[in-house]
């Protein structure tokens, strides 16, 4: 495969006014008519440039040009395109081409889930459907026909209105779609099958009505009740704090089962991952319901961050999909409690965004290069692109931001356009300079921030020296000093002090300071008392802030600060500090112990009234596996385990009495809701059983029994399911899996939740239990929701047993990776992320990870995708 650089970007040579499509449907091909109107790009460079159109595996029809049919002389044909060399300068392209979705295991471009035919074009699927300029910034109106056996796909859904349909005399019939709003191919979407529907409405601020319509298979119509209170709340939500309105009649989402994404923001018609739409209480955990909100809500905002402003070429990417995580996140925040959306927002950067930047697919924000844009859907596109805008909209305040995104929405609507377009219109809106900010666009890696206080009591000052420094990333060897504002407070005994930054007058209780040098000293004057700085707060900068507190500091701030977020970080914090002392007696052969300041830390968490419960179950939850690799050069995996079970242990055994309260105290007995405050509860109660269950009692195994069996929603019966799963009771064991399977074989989201249940299992022998579960009824390598089940949850989150001394974990993975090579490349390049981290790992481990990788580069047919993260594994 070549690299792209989007040094190398140039405009179209010909431009896509409009584009009409006709697909025939059948079992064994189909076939698409598309007939196009193009001409060339008065932009471009070469004005008498060949046609190159994308396309792959197609098997071309006919081809004319204005109704006269082309001779194989007249084009070229290769396995990704195809060439006419001499076009008039505007003209009506016609290609027929014939494909086979039914035999499409890719999901990328036109395939079968289950009976039903489904699209996913972004990015570059659409060229799977037809001959096309499969590109972003080629915008085109389109109109789709699609025709198909009625009996078996009634309904036949495509982007925009449904302008004509009618019957065909051999039982088939036709639906033809007009969508008014020019668009990239990667946001066409087609549909066809025999589903059901339930619809509501949404009138918007102008007045006008638009059509809600959530389609499903029958048997899922009782599970799109959330989903449809969260499109209604989004679209609501989008009008009030952006002012951004719907712009057409109708709005349909359709789930389907197999789908390689969470969902897609197709123009009208979404199209959702089964397990981002379908949700209710018997089924779904409280994470589901939170995670149907905010990507109903995701994919509702791209209708204006993405669709009506999208991107000009895949490296802008984060441009739509940074800011559209941003506003999902801001609006998850107003739904439920800020502060634990936060706490779990910055958990999942530090561990899984800070461990790509570390690794070797480390990449910018907006990438300078790449084989397969698959691979560049990550967590530093998504999560650090809107930890990036972020800062902007913190940086410009309020006011600023929405003027800013006005300003960008009304300047680019119908536009392709850049992430530097997004930074322009906030500077000329807002009046700023974000020169040095553009490098969180250009700059891969995490920057390291150390900060030393020292404080003068004579003087009454307290300075504050920060040093900024970013480690090497794969082809940026030298970094420039990022422009990192860091949000902070000065807390003595009493309270917040004043902050008198250099001499000046009184700014208030917290502030913003701007390190935008290697180093720099900020000076505080008046600071009456020896302070607790509290630093990074709401953790505004994606930075790792090292500061040497003592562990009474930590306790200090994780019952004094008024920042939930740095409350939970002080937390984590000792409890790191906690867990390093435990793993270096671990490997010095001592016997490890737990420093008491932590139990009694826990201990008066959980005997804070005023706390939310949601923040006690955060606050009371060691640093994960994940995080404690993450922060280690040379990672044992064992030690890491050990020393974290053996904590849990020691505080389960020290404060039984005040967790069985926690416990018994937060048994919600109203009907289910996933409101905050319910969803607060079951966390701390879970919390609480968890550890309890850690202590092997009969009182404890009848608490986790009685939930499993009578608990009125899956949030209770699967933490039930999961602690009796890794305790050392054998027979509830085996009862538990029987009876959990047995009755939810019918419902494949929950059947999901078995296979992880078991997959992410730390009781020793699971990676052999997970290869028999690979042979179960249920288990189907061609979805991917089934292989991240239980494939990729046990190699991503089963670090004790995916590391099993032997490599037979490193081995299991490359199989499986080697097998959906040629099957689904996007899930087998996914899946490649346990091995790819091999360089931290103590020696034994890194060859053997080395050795899967090299054996997984010597196969023969590796996909692109799977190509470019093997081999820059390698490097
Ligand atoms: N655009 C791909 C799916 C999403 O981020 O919404
Ligand atoms: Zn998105």
């Amino acid at each position: 495969p070549k690299t792209i650089f989007l040094k190398d970007y140039q405009v179209p040579d010909f431009l896509i006014e409009k584009t009409d499509l006709y697909f025939s449907l059948d079992e064994d091909k189909s076939v698409v008519t598309a007939t196009l109107s193009l001409r060339r790009n008065p932009a471009a460079t070469d004005q008498t440039a060949a046609l190159v159109l994308h396309g792959q595996e197609l098997v071309l029809l006919t081809v004319s040009i204005d109704g006269q049919a082309l001779s194989d002389a007249d084009y070229h044909c290769s396995s990704d395109s195809l060439t006419i060399q001499k076009v008039p300068d505007s003209f009506v392209l016609q290609c027929m081409t014939e494909i086979k979705p039914q035999e499409n295991t890719s999901l990328e471009g036109l395939y079968k889930s289950n009976t039903m035919y489904c699209t996913q074009c972004e990015a570059e699927g659409f060229r799977k459907i037809t001959y096309y300029l499969d590109r972003p910034d080629v915008m085109s109106v389109f109109t789709t026909t699609v025709e198909a056996d009625k009996e078996r796909y009634p309904v036949l859904l495509s982007n925009g209105n449904n302008v004509a349909s009618g019957d065909k005399d051999n039982g088939r019939h036709w639906v033809k779609w007009d969508d008014p709003f020019k668009k990239p191919a990667y946001l066409f979407a087609l549909v066809a099958g025999d589903l059901e529907y339930t619809e509501d409405h949404f009138t918007t601020q102008s007045g006008d009505d638009v059509t809600l319509r959530i389609f499903v298979e029958p048997k899922d119509l009782d599970k799109c009740a959330h989903a449809m209170s969260s499109l209604i709340n989004s679209m609501r939500w989008d009008e009030d704090v952006y002012g951004r309105e719907y712009d057409l009649s109708i709005f349909n989402i359709v789930a389907v089962d197999d789908f390689n994404m969470g969902a897609m923001e197709n123009k009208s018609l979404n199209i959702f991952n089964t397990s981002c739409v379908l949700a209710k209480p018997e089924t779904t955990t409280d994470a589901g319901f939170q995670r149907v909100e905010g990507v109903v809500a995701h994919e509702y905002f791209h209708n204006w961050s993405g669709n009506r402003v999208t991107c000009r070429d895949w490296f802008q990417l984060s441009l739509k999909e940074g800011f559209t995580v941003y506003r999902d996140a801001e609006f998850s925040a107003d739904m439920g409690s800020r502060t634990v959306k936060r706490v779990e927002d910055v958990s999942l950067l530090r561990t899984v965004q800070f461990a790509e930047d570390g690794g070797p697919m480390a990449h910018p924000v907006r990438p300078e290069s790449f084989m397969e844009i698959s691979n560049f859907y990550t967590v530093t596109i998504y999560e650090k692109g809107a930890e990036v805008v972020r800062m902007i909209a913190n940086l410009l305040g309020p006011e600023d931001f929405r003027k800013g995104t006005d300003l960008y929405f009304d300047r680019h609507d119908g536009q392709a356009v850049t992430c530097e377009d997004f930074v322009k219109a906030m500077e000329d809106a807002a009046g700023i300079d974000l020169t040095q900010f553009r490098r969180w666009y250009s700059q891969a890696g995490t920057p390291r921030v150390a900060v030393e206080g020292v404080y003068d009591a004579a003087a009454q000052s307290y300075s504050l020296t920060v040093e900024q420094h970013c480690p090497a990333t794969p082809g940026q060897e030298q970094k420039q000093p990022f422009h990192i504002p860091m949000a902070m407070a000065l807390l003595g005994q009493d309270g917040a002090l004043p902050l008198h930054l250099d001499n000046t007058a009184n700014a208030g209780l917290e502030m913003v300071v701007d390190i935008t040098q290697a180093r720099q000293t900020f000076v505080f004057n008046q600071v009456k008392e020896k302070p607790v700085p509290s630093l990074l707060r709401g953790f505004s900068a994606p930075v790792k802030l090292s500061f040497d507190y003592s562990r009474d500091d930590l306790l200090f701030l994780m019952s004094n600060d008024s920042d939930g977020f740095i409350r939970w970080d002080a937390s984590q914090q000792l409890g790191v500090q906690v867990l390093n002392e435990m793993i270096a007696a671990l490997q010095k052969g001592e016997e490890p112990t737990v420093d008491p300041r932590l139990i009694t830390a826990y201990r008066s968490i959980l005997q804070d009234e005023s706390l939310d419960k949601a923040m006690v179950a955060l606050m009371l939850k060691l640093p994960s596996e994940a995080y404690m690799t993450e922060i280690s050069d040379d990672v044992d995996v064992h030690a890491i385990y050990n020393a974290r079970t053996l904590a849990r242990l020691t505080i389960a055994k020290q404060l039984e009495q005040e967790l069985w309260q926690a416990l018994r105290n937060n048994h919600c007995t109203e009907e289910y809701q996933p409101s905050a405050l319910q969803i607060a509860q079951r966390s701390l109660k879970n919390t609480a059983l968890a550890y309890l269950m850690l202590l092997d009692t009969q009182e404890a195994l009848d608490a986790a029994v009685e939930q499993f069996d009578h608990a009125n929603n899956m949030t209770d019966v699967l933490a039930a399911f999961n602690v009796i799963l890794n305790s050392g009771f054998g027979m509830q064991k085996q009862r538990v899996l029987k009876l959990f399977y047995e009755r939810w074989q019918h419902e494949s989201l929950v059947v999901n939740q078995w296979f992880m249940a078991q997959a992410v299992c730390s009781v020793p022998g699971t990676l052999e239990h997970v290869k028999g579960l690979m042979s179960h009824p249920a288990f189907d390598l061609k979805n991917p929701n089934k292989v991240r089940a239980l494939i990729g949850a046990f190699c991503g989150q089963n670090a004790v047993n995916f590391h099993q001394r032997d490599g037979a974990g490193y081995r299991f993975l490359a199989d499986q990776i080697i097998a959906l090579n040629s099957l689904n490349p996007q899930v087998a390049s996914r899946l490649l992320g346990p091995l790819t981290k091999w360089k931290k790992y103590s020696e034994a481990s890194r060859l053997l990870m080395k050795a899967e990788l090299e054996r997984i580069m010597a196969e023969p047919g590796l996909s692109s995708d799977v190509f470019e993260v093997v081999s820059k594994s390698l490097k």
